[in-house]
């Protein structure tokens, strides 16, 4: 792990390798006369290590079961009800969200509304606000800015806090984060829970474990336990497809991710990999970023029927498209990257991606594409049952002048 690391991090150090005699690993410095065996000699770079990893105090916090609180807060008569937020059940829709009433029927966000309704017939169901969720948004976040200026939201209802620099006023983080979730009860009368840890990925993963009006906080000290025994699934940017892939290669848990090589997790997973081998290590630097800029514009939708038929495919693409272009002009942004999603009957889900010299900025430069993309998909083949754009290495509409097209003028 810290020979990972010094490759990674360690820019005064030009060459980590092993020695001819034996595989004890050895460390080329130019700015030592002696090149020194690592074992030995490091032990302080391992200690400044160790502290840059474990000194920062990172809380995650997320809303519970935001959408349908924000609805049973609003309406009385939805109280203590099994409650969904998404389309009527005789609908196509999924749910947005679900009341934790309703969870106890096996209802999550993401499933058809159908399902949801066969599982619990006696749900409420009630159609998105998706302005009242913005506004209570706001709220929550204004909070979080009451007690640190690096908030960096992920979505409406969650943000990271970084909260390392707050020690004399508020020693500690997991005291702070029952403290802030207090202040979203009293002010918007709505829940959240919070993970507290010394980086992003076990905060965000803590936040989730004791969900509703969780407070879980995962110290140094236990964070390679915690994350030996967490299953595969939990690991960030670990899908459905990863998941099925990682458990033919018999790695189910943390403690089997850590038993691989970072070279034959890149192989085997592409970059994803290399970041896995750092957090199943409790490594994840990645800062939390107050002004995060977007990375991605995208648009989806389910279909009203599965369909196979390319034609209606196309026309609802554009619409999507057309979607996009409106987003992309609000911004004021363009980028270079179109990515199609397909999700089959079968709730398979695949992208595929194009990616140009030039930005798109319009549904104009995004439809000649769509074809292209369509062809290597099972399209007109397979039912489909969602289709969504995304745009992403987006760039400002300002940052790269297109060539305009003006008429060829003579004199
Ligand atoms: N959401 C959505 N579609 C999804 C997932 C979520 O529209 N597939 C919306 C509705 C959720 C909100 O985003 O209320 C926040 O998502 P979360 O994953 O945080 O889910 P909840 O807040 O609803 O529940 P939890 O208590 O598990 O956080
Ligand atoms: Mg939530």
């Amino acid at each position: 792990m810290l020979l990972h690391y010094l490759k990674k991090n360690v820019l005064h150090f030009t060459q980590v390798c092993h020695s001819n005699d034996s595989n004890e690993p050895l460390l080329i410095c130019p700015d030592f006369t002696n090149n020194c065996r690592l074992k030995h000699s490091l032990m302080f770079l391992e200690g400044r290590f160790q502290r840059m990893c474990s000194t920062r105090k990172i809380i995650h916090i997320d809303m519970d079961a935001f959408f349908a609180s924000i609805e049973q807060k609003d309406h009385v008569l939805f109280r203590g009800k099994p409650l969904i937020v998404g389309g009527n059940p005789q609908s196509r829709g999924v749910v947005a969200a679900c009341s934790y009433e309703a969870r106890k029927f096996g209802i999550h966000s993401a499933m058809p509304c159908s399902k949801a309704a066969r599982l619990c017939p006696e749900a409420i169901f009630t159609p998105p606000r998706m302005d009242r969720y913005v506004e209570i948004s706001s709220k929550i976040m204004a909070i979080f800015r009451q007690y640190t200026a690096f908030v960096e939201p992920l979505s409406l209802d969650e943000a990271f806090l970084d909260v390392t620099n707050m020690g004399e006023k508020h020693p500690s983080a997991t005291l702070l984060a029952k403290q802030i979730c207090r202040q979203i009860f009293e002010e918007l009368q709505l829940t959240a829970s919070a993970g507290i840890s010394y980086n992003k990925f076990l905060a965000k993963v803590a936040s989730d474990i004791n969900k509703p009006q969780g407070i879980t906080t995962i110290p140094p000290e236990t964070a390679q336990h915690f994350l030996d025994t967490l299953p595969i699934r939990k690991f960030f940017g670990v899908g459905q497809v990863t998941e099925k892939k990682m458990r033919q290669l018999g790695i189910n848990t943390g403690f089997d991710l850590r038993q691989w090589e970072v070279e034959r997790l890149v192989f085997h997973f592409g970059k994803i990999g290399s970041f896995l081998y750092d957090i199943v290590r409790g490594i994840d630097d990645r800062p939390v970023e107050p002004m995060r800029v977007r990375k991605s514009i995208g648009s989806e939708t389910t279909l009203p029927y599965d369909t196979d038929n390319l034609d209606e495919l196309r026309k609802i693409l554009a619409e999507l498209a057309k979607d996009i272009e409106k987003s992309l002009h609000k911004k004021n942004k363009g980028g270079y990257t179109l990515t199609l999603k397909v999700r089959y009957k079968n709730f398979t889900t695949i992208t595929r991606s194009i990616t140009l010299k030039t930005a798109m900025f319009s549904a104009d430069d995004i439809l000649p594409l769509l074809p292209g993309l369509l062809a290597t998909t099972y399209a007109g083949t397979e039912k489909i049952r969602l289709v969504g754009l995304t745009i992403s290495k987006l760039t400002g509409r300002t940052a790269l002048p297109r060539q305009l097209k003006l008429p060829f003028m003579y004199g």
